[in-house]
């Protein structure tokens, strides 16, 4: 057995770095410095602090950075980034970046890492994958890969013969919904999400908080509708910024949406107000869902919620006053408790039941370009896939669980034997898993980590790879679901600094010495953009001075009204009833089941998003960190009375399992139930080598160590999770 220890990076990985004080740098993402006499170049990107890819251009002088701005022509962003998006320098500025291969050297306690030059590093990985290939077979190495760079890691592993892949992005985040939407639509949401936020009459935001989730587009639209005085209604157990700008706000008992939602469909079926005609054009299995929703009438439902029956017979009627110009927003990150499906299923069948979806106002339908692959040839077939860590679990599964993928890395007979983790901060993304990630990576045979920065996750690699970051590389060309169909480019404004490489080099040159030198026919990626761009009329030097095209719409961007139009489901219809659920054994129509209670004097913790930063992949940026240096807790007062808390106090949390977080600071504010506590996800790094993060407020991660997955995708339910207050050393 391979015992290895996790490895907090320290001297090896100092080279190069200005050791002492914090990152100070000029500047900062609000103002940046104005240009001198240089050279100005701009050169087109699109922003990777989040998954939301708006398009804008790099601007340095000299070549050096000054500022990264919008690029008018996109759709996405409309010409403005976002805080965060404006602080994207930092990235590349970050003094803490990964600067050298690392390899682990030693053995049992005495382990750490030696800077490698890329040849050695690359053959000590390319021998391991080889090694693993002859004695278990290639689909025992397993991809934690996503982002951008995960494609090229995808691409190489799926050449190798994986077919294992279990990225957080999947059961931690979107995943339950878009399945949800599928099997209702026959069609996901996808992302950006095709919400007509600008045209609708009337928004419900339940537990998402457009405002602070700054995903550019959203915000955007959402401001144009409160312009436009549409109804806004919340449903959060938090006053959100998005509740500030609301008609109403409903404090819901966190854990009872589904109450909510279903008693909402039965004010719209028992009160008629439901889109009859689409109904009865478009939808299959409304008979069963009536009499489903009988008995969860608004008093049934207040018991639940907490929610007053005349408020949610008022916003249900509200709701269809505007309808189908209304919008019961999809959500994004909804692994929340374990009937995530369900609970998104019911937000699509609410849709429905109101007729948006297709309409204006509601959601509208998405274009792509048909952009054609690069031609290489088909991949092997794996001999086994992320199924095999299901166990057969998840039957609606369309990717690896990651918590699975890590439960079945454990011991010397488990299946999997390698790691491939490209950015993905694996111990702060994928909570409950801190004792069994060590375990696995006690067993593995390989861990190799690609990222930017010295995360948590590097420690249990036996080998680290500095990639750079989005401004200084080329990666796919970004080609989402819009309003109208529109490429962008990324390209590097810099070139790599230190010894990082980008992304797509590290894939091909693994490749290469794996023998799979078919796959990747080409020596610079740049070749790869250019012949695709040349299938659809475009070049990439056309891309490279414009950064982003827009193609007019082959497609309706609305179902017209009483036109024939068939869902991609089986039945053809939007499925009300859903039979692949049935077959599956699991409720065709959405059920309530009640949430799970913490013990007496603990608070259910509650977590979200905040403006300036990006999960914990930006709480080390010089630039963003000005902004927000810490996360807080919010506590109501009458805890914090209970408690002795006041505003600016540090305290730490312990959870039902007594794992205690780092001192992080008290925010005493009525906008919190009495009943929960809210913190903003990403913080309380322990990477010792992010010098301006570490040990600085604390993470929702570690608190979560009680999981609810949900038994139809796997989606990984982290909201049942209890807190009491420590004050005082733990
Ligand atoms: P990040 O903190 O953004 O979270 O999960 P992750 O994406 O794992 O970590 C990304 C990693 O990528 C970091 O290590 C960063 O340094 C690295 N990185 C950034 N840029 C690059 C690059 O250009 N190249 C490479 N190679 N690496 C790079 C997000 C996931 O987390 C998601 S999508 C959701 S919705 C869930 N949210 C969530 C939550 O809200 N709360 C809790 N507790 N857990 C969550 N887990 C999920
Ligand atoms: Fe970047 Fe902000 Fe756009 Fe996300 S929303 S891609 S962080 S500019």
């Amino acid at each position: 057995m391979n015992r290895r220890k996790f490895i907090q990076l320290t001297g090896a990985l100092a080279g190069g770095a200005v050791v002492g004080s914090p990152v100070l740098l000029t500047g900062c993402a609000s103002a940046p410095p104005p240009p001198g006499s240089g050279e100005v170049k701009k050169s087109p990107t699109v922003c990777a602090i989040c998954f939301w890819k708006c398009a804008g251009f790099v601007h340095t002088e000299d070549g050096q950075p000054w500022k990264i701005t919008g690029n008018p022509d996109d759709l996405h962003s409309h010409g403005r980034l976002c805080t965060r998006g404006s602080g994207g320098m930092g990235s590349y500025l970050d003094r803490d970046r990964l600067k050298k291969p690392l390899l682990r050297i030693g053995e049992g306690d005495r382990q750490t890492f030696k800077e490698v030059s890329w040849e050695e590093a690359l053959d000590f990985v390319a021998s391991r994958m080889k090694k693993i290939a002859e004695e278990h077979g290639p689909d025992r190495v397993a991809g934690f890969a996503q982002g951008a760079p995960g494609a090229h890691f995808r691409h190489l592993l799926k050449a190798y013969g994986s077919g294992s892949f279990g990225p957080p992005d999947y059961a931690q985040c979107r995943a339950a919904r878009d399945l949800a939407f599928h099997l209702t639509y026959g069609q996901a949401v996808g992302s950006p999400e095709p919400t007509d936020l600008e045209h609708s009459r009337c928004i419900v935001l339940i537990g998402t908080h457009i405002g602070e989730n700054l995903h550019n587009g959203q915000v955007r639209g959402f401001a144009r509708a409160i312009d436009n005085q549409a109804t806004i209604i919340t449903v959060d157990p938090r006053f959100s910024v998005a509740a500030g700008k609301a008609k109403y706000w409903l404090p819901i008992k966190p854990g009872t949406d589904m109450a909510l939602l279903l008693a909402w469909m039965n004010v719209l079926v028992t009160e008629d107000l439901y889109d009859k005609d689409y109904i009865q054009r478009y939808a299959h299995g409304f008979e069963e869902l009536a009499e489903h929703v009988r008995p969860y009438t608004p008093e049934w439902a207040y018991l639940e919620t907490g929610l007053e029956p005349e408020l949610i017979r008022r916003t249900a009627r509200e709701m269809a006053g505007h309808a189908p110009a209304t919008l019961i927003h999809p959500g994004r990150h909804v692994a929340w408790y374990g009937d995530d499906t369900q609970r998104t299923r019911a937000v699509a069948i609410l849709n429905a039941l109101l007729g948006s979806w297709g309409r204006p106002g509601g959601f509208y339908m998405p274009e792509k370009v048909k952009l054609p692959k690069y031609p290489v040839p088909d991949y092997p077939k794996p001999a086994s896939t992320y199924r095999a860590a299901h166990e057969g679990k998840y039957p609606l599964a369309f990717n690896g669980v990651s918590n699975a993928l890590v439960e079945h890395s454990i011991g010397p007979d488990a299946h999997y034997k390698g790691w491939l983790v490209c950015e993905c901060n694996l111990p702060l993304s994928v909570p409950g898993m801190t004792e069994k990630m060590q375990q696995a990576a006690d067993s593995l045979d390989l861990v190799v980590v690609i990222d930017t920065m010295p995360m948590e996750v590097t420690g249990y690699a036996d080998v680290v790879l500095p990639e750079c970051t989005y401004l200084e590389r080329y990666d796919n060309i970004r080609n989402a679901q819009e309003t109208s169909p529109s490429l962008a480019l990324r390209m590097p404004a810099f070139e790599p600094k230190y010894d990082s490489k980008p992304g797509w080099w590290i894939a091909r040159e693994l490749g290469l010495r794996l023998g799979l030198e078919k796959y990747f026919p080409w020596k610079d990626f740049s070749e790869v953009l250019d012949w695709q761009l040349k299938q659809v009329g475009s070049s990439l030097a056309e891309m490279q001075k414009i950064g982003v095209k827009n193609f007019p719409r082959k497609t309706a961007k609305y179902i017209a009204e009483g036109q024939d139009y068939k869902f991609k489901t089986p039945s053809g219809k939007i499925e009300l009833y859903s039979t692949p659920l049935k077959e599956a054994g699991f409720d065709p129509l959405p059920r309530y089941t009640a949430p799970q209670q913490g013990p007496a004097g603990h608070y259910r913790l509650i977590y979200g998003r905040a403006p300036a930063h990006t999960f914990g992949r930006t709480s080390n940026n010089p630039l963003l960190f000005q902004l927000m240096p810490e996360n807080t807790v919010w506590v109501n007062p009458g805890a914090a009375s209970q408690w002795k808390l006041s505003s600016g106090d540090y305290v730490r949390l312990k959870n039902q399992d007594g794992v205690v977080s780092n001192p992080v600071r008290v925010r005493v504010t009525e906008r919190i139930r009495p009943d929960s506590v809210f913190m903003a996800h990403g913080f309380g790094h322990t990477s010792k080598h992010l010098r301006l993060t570490q040990g600085v407020g604390a993470s929702d991660a570690y608190l979560i160590t009680n999981l609810l997955m949900d038994p139809i995708m796997g989606a990984t339910g982290m909201r049942s999770n209890f807190v009491t207050f420590v004050q005082g050393e733990a």
